[in-house]
């Protein structure tokens, strides 16, 4: 979007629904004149001139010697109703990749302009129609990962953040109101002048501090955390990746070195969106493409946010993994290692609480693994169900911004004058306006539209 300048009057066009063959695609328009524009090339144009708000009218898309390119189905919204708060009509027609662009560039032909990507979303948001939140929570809908990701996303989009966030903002305008009184005040009557209170930042300092803490537990829910399944060769690695995938995703053989490069694969734990990584194993290998694989998997390893690393449970751990395990089931190990002991349907041993043993073939002991791992993930980000989560860093930082502000007037109260105190509360209140789009640059929107998908 490299101008929001732009005449929003313009209309646009785009198609809405992924490229390729589906049964029903939807191609999006909006802008003032945008009926008049499809009822050039429609073949019932009177129809869909008086056709109300909210109704479906059918037809023909025509090309320019007005032979029918496709069979549609026209949604109609009339301004302020709809998506973006203008004119707007949706084209729902058949899903062919062929027909789509003939369409599409029919549009273009007469006078439509193509649509940047959230360019619909803007326009919503530039009408009123959503706030920042809101717009940003389209976007992490669209990307949802797993179903926890896309509820939290469906609550910002239902405006909980925006709410949280004004019932703040609100409480420090109170405050700057009673301070720009004073500055307002002629000198020789200020002492009989009210002294604002202060007390009530301390709760919002607060509560700005405690929503800025969701955005690990946000992030968590909308990146996905990275698990790898790490161990000597053997051990069991892919066989434990294909029962979490519930499919034959990696090769599986008794031969040592059977996997040689790294493979992941997304899945879902405890509704976090879980990146699984399957390693190369561990050992004193020959062949330089197998030295490679284990580098390269001893970077996933080290990046990993959770490592379950196997053990064969009918050998048990050689004298290196013994000083593995003290190491990380230490205090400072941090709780990023789970160690497993693989073939427990062949009977192995569990000398350790923390250990947890399971079996590939009956599927023994995968619950019991799954649950450690929910938890050990969630205690990285702790769950604070039915809270509106901040998963944005843009609103992270700009959270934090307001915490310094209010912290720079509660430490100055007393010793700082009115007028710097109302610089800060000031900051504060523009901080938390940014977050929902009240005060806001063209840069800070170009930035979150433009991570948009086309037609969204
Ligand atoms: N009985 C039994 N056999 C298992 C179990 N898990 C794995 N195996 C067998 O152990 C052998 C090695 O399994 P893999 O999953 O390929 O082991 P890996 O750790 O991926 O091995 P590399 O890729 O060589 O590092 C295969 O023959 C599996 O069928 C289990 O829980 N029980
Ligand atoms: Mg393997």
């Amino acid at each position: 979007m490299k101008d929001l300048s732009y005449d929003t009057d313009r209309p646009i066009a785009a198609l809405a629904t992924p490229w390729g063959r589906s049964a029903i695609a939807v191609v999006r328009t909006s802008g003032e004149g945008c009926l008049d524009l499809l009822a050039r090339t429609f073949s019932r144009p009177a129809a869909l001139s008086g056709a109300k708000s909210h109704s479906l009218t059918y037809g023909h898309m025509l090309d320019a010697s007005g032979l029918p390119i496709e069979q549609v189905v026209l949604g109609v919204f009339h301004a302020p109703r709809g998506y973006t708060g203008e004119e707007s009509v949706e084209i729902y027609t058949h899903g062919s990749p062929s027909g789509i662009q003939r369409l599409l560039s029919r549009l273009y032909e007469v006078g439509f302009s193509e649509a940047a990507p959230g360019e619909f979303t803007l326009r919503a948001f530039l009408n009123g129609k959503i706030d920042l939140t809101e717009a940003e929570a389209v976007a992490e809908i669209i990307d949802a990962k797993s179903s926890a990701a896309h509820a939290m996303a469906m609550d910002r989009l239902s405006g909980s953040l925006f709410r949280s966030i004004d019932a703040l903002k609100k409480r420090i305008v109170e405050v700057l109101a009673s301070v720009e009184v004073l500055l307002d005040y002629p000198e020789e009557e200020l002492l009989d002048a009210p002294e604002p209170d202060f007390a009530p930042l301390s709760e919002v300092l607060h509560s700005v501090e405690a929503l800025s803490a969701t955005f690990q537990e946000g992030r968590l829910y909308r990146e996905g955390a990275k698990v790898a399944i790490a161990g000597r060769t053997n051990a069991g690695k892919s066989s434990l990746f294909n029962l979490f995938l519930k499919e034959d995703r990696s090769i599986v053989s008794d031969i040592h070195g059977t996997t040689r490069d790294y493979i992941e694969a997304w899945t879902t734990i405890a509704g976090i969106p879980v990146c699984l990584y399957d390693t190369a194993g561990l050992r004193d290998a020959g062949h330089p493409v197998e030295v490679e694989g284990i580098r390269r998997s001893g970077k996933v390893v080290d990046a990993a946010d959770l490592v379950l690393y196997l053990i064969d449970g009918t050998t048990g751990p050689s004298p290196d993994e013994f000083s593995l395990l003290a190491d990380q089931t230490s205090a400072e190990g941090q709780g990023r290692y789970i160690f497993v002991m693989t073939r427990s349907d062949l009977g192995c041993q569990v000398w350790d609480d923390g250990v947890v043993a399971v079996s590939a073939v009956t599927g023994q002991g995968l619950d019991r693994l799954q649950k450690k791992m929910a938890k050990c993930l969630s205690a990285k980000a702790p769950l604070t169900s039915g809270e509106p989560v901040v998963d944005s860093l843009r609103q992270k930082r700009l959270l934090d911004r307001c915490s310094s502000a209010l912290q720079a007037v509660l430490e100055g109260v007393g010793s700082r004058s009115w007028d710097e105190l109302a610089m800060d509360l000031k900051d504060a209140v523009d901080a938390l306006g940014e977050i929902t789009g009240e005060v806001t640059s063209a840069d800070i929107l170009e930035s979150i539209f433009s991570g948009f998908c086309l037609g969204k």
